[in-house]
């Protein structure tokens, strides 16, 4: 039985075909100078590659801007088109379990999920997205763009190497957003318990969620859809992604300790995921960050957590971090093993709100230093110290896996 969707919702998909191959699902919460494109482009990308073989779904958080209603007034001819309100805890997990709910109901192949407050998104982005599950065998599939160095940072500093080097496949934008997933894969993440969808799942921790399932349990065929920029309503590290941090950080590290047996004495090489079509050639917006702000809120956070962080760290990785207290910068090596102290104490339920709220300085002031240490650089430079990054964090699995087993 369905749980984010509601008697009246569950009747009009009753009332649909069934066995779409696509279900493009939209989640929204007020986006309504946004959603328009978004619909329009999927209902083109359906038709000119699906032969109109789907339907677009949108699944709202209730919205007071009037999203819904430009959903809906949108043109999409002979493409059909829903519009709800998810039940359960406001987020956009739950408005994405909503959309797995009804694309179970609807029988369709595969879902493609697109984010509303998509500007770059064009029709060709459901193919890439779409074909590795319907003609490859794939069963998620993540989104790969070109990004600006300074868009990101959650994903460049923690998800991208922490979640390469554990599971042992290469996902460049883990929580992207914008994701493929298989019928096979719709039916896994329904059946986790009802105490999954009252965590952090329900919010912002549903992508990493996502992926760490399919990298874990998914059998292994991933892939990631080649689609150039992803251009959307970004936000100033400093200033709006605490939150987002902490439900993505907290479900990535929850899922270390569910998933440790697929990490802790396995050794994997982390290959990179085949990326599916080719990288068109766009530059993405810039992204501003306002450096001073950053570090001030970093070097406020460390020193009113101080007491805290040297009861988590070791006695050496404290001395390291003395200087940053003044500075408000991290340099890589000292990231790493703050990354890897934090997951380990996170198994300690009672610490775990203040660990996350003592790491949010300290993240900071490595996205600090990275712009710092990149500001000079090129994009593509930028990704080389992202990928050097990694290779950190790959190589000092063995301080992991020790201080886990502690
Ligand atoms: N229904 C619903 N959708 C949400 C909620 N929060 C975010 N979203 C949607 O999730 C998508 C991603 O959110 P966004 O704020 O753009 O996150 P970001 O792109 O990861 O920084 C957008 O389509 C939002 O409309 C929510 O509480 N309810
Ligand atoms: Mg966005």
């Amino acid at each position: 039985m369905p749980k984010a969707l509601d008697q009246t919702t569950i009747s009009r998909l009753s009332e649909e075909e069934k066995g779409f191959d696509l279900v493009v699902g939209i989640p929204s919460y007020n986006n309504a100078s946004t959603i328009e494109h978004v619909v329009k482009v999927s209902a083109e990308g359906l038709v000119k590659y699906f032969g109109g073989n789907g339907i677009i779904l949108n699944s709202d958080g209730g919205s007071s801007d009037g999203t819904r209603e430009r959903f809906i007034a949108v043109n999409t001819g002979n493409v059909g088109k829903i519009s709800f309100c998810y039940r359960g805890v406001p987020g956009k997990g739950s408005a994405l379990r909503a959309i797995l709910e009804a694309a179970r109901e609807l029988e369709a192949r595969a879902v493609v999920l697109l984010d509303s407050d998509l500007r770059s998104v064009a029709p060709w982005w459901l193919q890439r997205l779409a074909t590795p599950i319907l003609e490859h065998g794939a069963c998620y599939v993540t989104p790969y763009y070109q990004r600006h160095k300074y868009d990101g940072t959650i994903t460049n500093h923690i998800c991208y190497p922490l979640t390469s080097c554990l599971y042992g496949k290469k996902m460049r934008q883990p929580i992207g957003g914008d994701f493929g997933i298989s019928r096979e894969m719709i039916e896994l993440y329904l059946t986790k318990p009802e105490e999954v969808w009252q965590s952090d799942v329900a919010r912002f921790g549903i992508d990493i969620w996502f992926t760490t399932l399919a990298l874990c349990e998914g059998g292994g065929n991933v892939h990631q859809a080649a689609l150039g920029a992803k251009i959307h309503d970004v936000k100033d590290p400093g200033k709006e992604l605490g939150p987002m941090f902490s439900q993505v950080v907290g479900t990535l590290f929850g899922l270390m300790e569910v998933y440790q047996n697929r990490w802790l004495d396995v050794d994997l090489s982390a290959e990179t995921a085949p990326i599916y079509g080719d990288l068109p050639n766009v530059r993405p917006e810039p992204v501003n960050v306002d450096l001073e702000n950053l570090k001030n809120v970093a070097r406020a956070g460390i020193d009113a957590h101080w007491d805290f962080i040297e009861n988590v760290l070791e006695d050496e990785l404290c001395k390291e971090l003395k200087s940053s207290r003044e500075s408000g910068e991290i340099d890589t090596t000292t990231w790493t093993k703050i990354v890897f102290s934090y997951s380990c104490a996170y198994r300690n339920r009672d610490l775990r709100e203040l660990l996350i709220e003592s790491l949010i300085p300290l993240y900071f002031a490595r996205v600090a230093s990275f712009v710092l240490q990149t500001v000079k650089l090129s994009d593509d430079e930028a990704e080389a110290v992202v990928e050097r990054q990694l290779e950190l964090f790959k190589n000092s699995l063995g301080y992991l896996r020790e201080m886990w087993k502690r």
